[in-house]
């Protein structure tokens, strides 16, 4: 399958992996836009968001509790920080594997301007 994620699932491409079990993978951003900028992705070769289904309950519930869980480690928890998934063209997808944004580490603007 040509997916830049599954090739980096499978080891063919190089990552900084921070997280990785059965069923996710996390590493960190190639393109950092913030100082933590961390991308969580199921295992899984899910397209975008539109093709989840509710086979997939325990999968996002698990890349959620990713999220949090290196939240915490990464130490920008308290502090806080933004957790995106860009869906198709108009949501700015670039890489065609599900996959969520974990941005930290400095100070971001509210969506409401
Ligand atoms: O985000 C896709 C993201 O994937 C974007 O922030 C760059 C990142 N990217 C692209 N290639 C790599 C590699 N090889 N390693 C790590 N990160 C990578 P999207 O939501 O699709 O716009």
């Amino acid at each position: 399958m040509d997916c830049l994620f599954c090739k980096i699932i499978q080891g063919d491409i190089p990552s900084k992996k921070v997280f990785e079990n059965e069923r996710v993978l996390a590493f960190h951003d190639i393109q950092p836009a913030a100082p933590v900028h961390i991308l969580i992705i199921p295992k899984k070769h899910i397209p975008t968001m539109n093709e989840v289904t509710d086979e997939d309950d325990a999968l996002m519930v698990e890349l959620f509790a990713t999220a949090r869980q290196l939240a915490k480690e990464l130490n920008i928890d308290e502090s806080g920080y933004r957790l995106v998934n860009n869906c198709n063209r108009e949501g700015g997808q670039v890489v065609y594997h599900l996959h969520l944004h974990l941005l930290g580490g400095h100070q971001m603007k509210s969506l409401a301007g």
